[in-house]
């Protein structure tokens, strides 16, 4: 087993207790091309990133702008580049090296670190190791294997790497095969949003864009972590400050990106370490605070309106665009001070200074991540962010809006070519007209449904575009231990991770091209492309050579199976498809004429092509036809919590990983090094519970229905956190997640707000 000591001060990164940006994210950049001994293939993708024609970062979601900086990429996005550019390679002798058994003693950090897959690998269950295998064989044998089995029994999940292109052949394989069992990474992630905006305000997305940033007066900021995850944003916050725009944030840690920011690129700032602040109030609520906070919020915004008639709501719009006003006043006004400041864990006082700024601005935009999403009821989350903003109009107008921040880096584009389980996803006129596809009308499984069908024996096959399913789902000692039942496993991955040590009955490893990768077809060159948290898209060109000859892109691999499983069709001619991406974009501006149209002419735009948004422009595509108010029933966006139970959980990403990807042990932004495996608690419940600093502990979830969920050996860090709630990270804590704790209504798993009980080990 490789020797990192995770438990050791990592060497390359300096103590920190400076704002977010600044020197330290220049040597966190340093470090990694220390480690990758930077070679000029490196350097020259990331001059590349985020600009036309250049490669648009695997990272996160944000924006690329039509004007770049001099460097349009971030601490974290050198990394993801970088970490794909490896030199390191996982190649046969590798795996011929180290059985799947000895694999998983392996750390996820030290897994990827074996490098770049080369070559297909299919495991053979006599040796217990992966072995060497060709294309043909692995497509015949995969093909052989789908066809076989009723297509109800097959799941392909993707997670939000790979680009439109082979996104859009994923989702049609699927329906031709005759099911719609895609699960994404976004049921995981940003799945409230998906199904709650279009409930509230008729699309699935934000409607926000990059312009509405320089033009609004006040930002509201609800659980999501801009220095570590959308690094870029920051710049832009900077820039919204300066001119006097005033930041709001919520969240129960006190987050360093938020709170102040040095321009690594300003040379000034740089100079004299002068940082900009961010946040002009700070508010650490309790997790799942947020709907208290914001029905204390509009309490506020309702007293102002009885004080001063016809100057707070704005009751043209109400009356005109909205429904389920009236209903929700009341149910808001019959809230009291007192409940709302035990479900937020703020005072009065604070949530109305929030309400002062809320009102003195006339343009708000309303931001949130996995703070709001990933919460039993984080619907109601949802449903209060849009209700506070439609009360003053801040929806649909220049400046204002409400701005999920996405994750993956194409996880919204490829909802928006049809990965996804509903019929909706993919119109079936269109199908049917284009390629003689009936669709299959019953939904498929999303994946909390698809672990489920796991676990009770209804799901035959996973096959997995990217992603560490293994890793990223709740409950991962049982999906373990099921995962081996099935007939066939197939993972498209460009580093080995957790998820392909417990192959099926017949297993393969794929090996694809990354984003930095060049993509060279029988025509040339390809491009491929990919949308943005703003619904603009992108076209992106790998530029580094591929780690082996073997390797193949996802669309070809996509295509290859979906060739040999599938009855020979004119109609559709996978290879020639393969042949030219300009061809698969031509059919995704067939399929979806009104987000696609002119694809390939528009392809490189610079700043991206907006495919647009009815809410922006207040057209309410919504059941009702109007933007539609959320009665809330409770104030708190937390599960019941059983008796006994201590403590709400909240997992969390160190500023070193992206997901499941470990880069390091070093959580910079947080003044946290060395250990993964560790539990904050602020100093006071610890000193309440009899507990010490550096104490082993055992968190176990204290929610019953027969399954025992604990981790063990974990360490006591004090921190500043409210009261009854403890913080530790994904995905080391993720068997503490049950499978069934998830959002009401779009199952995404409540990462963010598990009831557990400390044990004294
Ligand atoms: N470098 C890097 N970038 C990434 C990722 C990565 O892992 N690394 N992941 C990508 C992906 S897939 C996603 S989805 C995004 C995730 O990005 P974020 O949405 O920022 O997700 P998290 O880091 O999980 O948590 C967000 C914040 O929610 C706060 N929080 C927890 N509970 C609550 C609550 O009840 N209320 C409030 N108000 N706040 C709460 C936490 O303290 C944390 O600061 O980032 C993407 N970008
Ligand atoms: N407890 C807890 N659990 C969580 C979360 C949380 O906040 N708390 N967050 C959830 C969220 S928001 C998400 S999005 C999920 C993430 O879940 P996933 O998307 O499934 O996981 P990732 O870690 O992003 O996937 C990493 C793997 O993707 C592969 N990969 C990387 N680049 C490429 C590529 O270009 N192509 C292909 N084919 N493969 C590639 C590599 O093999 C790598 O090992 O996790 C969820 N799980
Ligand atoms: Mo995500």
């Amino acid at each position: 087993m490789p020797g990192h000591d995770p438990e050791g001060h990592d060497p390359g990164t300096p103590e920190y207790d400076h704002p977010t940006g600044g020197w330290g994210s220049l040597r966190g950049v340093a470090r990694i091309f220390g480690e990758e001994r930077s070679r000029p293939m490196a350097l020259k993708v990331l001059a590349s990133l985020n600009r036309p024609k250049g490669v648009m970062c695997s990272s996160c979601a944000w924006a690329k702008p039509a004007k770049p900086h001099r460097f349009e990429f971030c601490e974290n996005g050198a990394k993801a580049t970088l970490w794909e550019l490896t030199p390191k390679r996982a190649d046969p002798d590798f795996f011929a090296a180290h059985s799947v058994e000895d694999l998983r003693g392996w750390h996820d950090h030290d897994l990827e670190g074996a490098g770049r897959l080369t070559h297909p690998m299919r495991y053979n269950p006599v040796s217990g190791h992966y072995e060497q295998g060709g294309w043909e064989e692995a497509f015949a044998e995969i093909g052989r294997e789908l066809a076989a089995m009723p297509p109800e029994r097959a799941v392909f999940y993707a997670s939000g790497h790979a680009g439109l292109e082979a996104a859009y052949l994923y989702a049609l394989f699927a329906r031709a095969m005759g099911h719609q069992n895609l699960p994404q990474s976004s049921n995981m992630c940003h799945e409230t949003t998906s199904v709650n905006l279009l409930q509230t305000i008729g699309t699935p997305v934000g409607t926000c864009t990059l312009e509405d940033f320089e033009t609004c007066d006040a930002i509201f900021f609800f659980g999501q972590n801009t220095g570590s995850n959308s690094p870029r944003f920051l710049h832009v916050l900077q820039e919204a400050v300066k001119r006097g725009c005033r930041v709001v944030t919520f969240n129960p840690l006190r987050e360093r990106g938020l709170i102040e920011f040095v321009n690594p690129q300003d040379a000034l700032q740089m100079a004299t370490n002068r940082a900009t602040q961010i946040s002009e109030h700070y508010f650490q609520l309790r997790p799942g605070g947020d709907v208290a906070v914001m029905a204390g919020m509009m309490k506020c915004v309702l007293a102002a309106e009885a004080a001063r008639p016809g100057e707070v709501l704005d009751a043209g719009f109400l009356s005109a665009h909205t429904t389920g006003f009236e209903e929700t006043r009341r149910a808001v006004e019959a809230f009291g001070w007192a409940e709302i400041e035990a479900a937020s864990g703020l005072s009065r006082a604070m949530i109305e200074t929030a309400a002062e700024v809320y009102m003195g601005a006339e343009r708000v935009i309303g931001i949130y991540g996995m703070g709001l999403t990933q919460h039993v009821h984080g619907w109601l989350n949802l449903g209060m962010l849009v209700n506070l903003l439609l009360m003053r109009g801040n929806i649909g107008r220049p400046g204002t809006g409400i701005s999920p921040v996405r994750g993956h880096s194409n996880v919204q584009g490829q909802r928006t070519v049809g990965v996804g389980e509903k019929s909706a996803h993919m119109p079936a006129d269109r199908l049917r007209a284009l390629f003689g596809i009936t669709p299959p009308e019953a939904e498929g499984m999303n994946a909390v449904h698809a672990m489920q069908g796991l676990l009770e024996g209804r799901v035959d096959a996973v096959l997995s575009l990217g992603g560490n399913l293994l890793r990223a789902l709740p409950d991962r000692e049982r999906v373990e231990a099921a995962w081996p039942g099935l007939r066939l496993s197939v993972h498209v991955a460009t580093k080995p991770n957790r998820s392909h040590l417990f192959p099926g009955q017949v297993s393969w490893i794929l090996p694809c091209l990354g984003r930095t990768d060049e993509d060279i077809q029988a025509t040339g060159p390809q491009a491929s492309s990919m949308e943005d948290t703003f619904s603009h898209i992108y076209g992106s060109i790998g530029q580094a050579s591929p780690p082996s000859e073997q390797v193949r892109s996802e669309v070809a691999i996509v295509a290859g199976i979906a060739a040999a499983t599938l009855p020979a069709d004119p109609r559709m001619p996978w290879a020639e498809w393969v042949a030219n991406y300009d061809r698969i974009r031509d059919l995704i501006e067939a399929t979806f004429p009104e987000d696609f149209a002119r694809f390939n002419e528009r392809l490189h735009q610079p700043g991206g092509f907006y495919r647009g948004n009815p809410a922006r422009e207040r057209v309410w595509k919504t059941e009702s036809g109007r933007a539609e108010f959320t009665v809330p029933p409770g104030l708190s966006a937390l599960g019941q919590a059983p008796e006994g139970a201590e403590m709400t959980l909240i997992t969390l990403r160190s500023n070193d990983q992206f997901n499941t990807t470990i880069y390091g042990f070093s959580d910079r932004l947080r003044g946290l090094e060395g250990g993964r495996d560790i539990v904050l608690i602020s100093p006071a419940e610890m000193a309440r519970l009899g507990l010490a600093e550096g104490q082993r502990v055992t968190l176990r979830t204290a929610l019953q229905d027969g399954i025992r969920r604990e981790v063990a050996g974990l360490r006591l860090v004090g921190y500043d956190l409210p009261g009854a709630c403890v913080a530790g990270y994904y995905p080391e804590l993720n068997p503490l997640v049950p499978l069934d704790y998830h959002e009401e209504r779009s199952q995404t798993p409540a990462y963010k707000g598990v009831p557990v009980t400390i044990l004294a080990a």
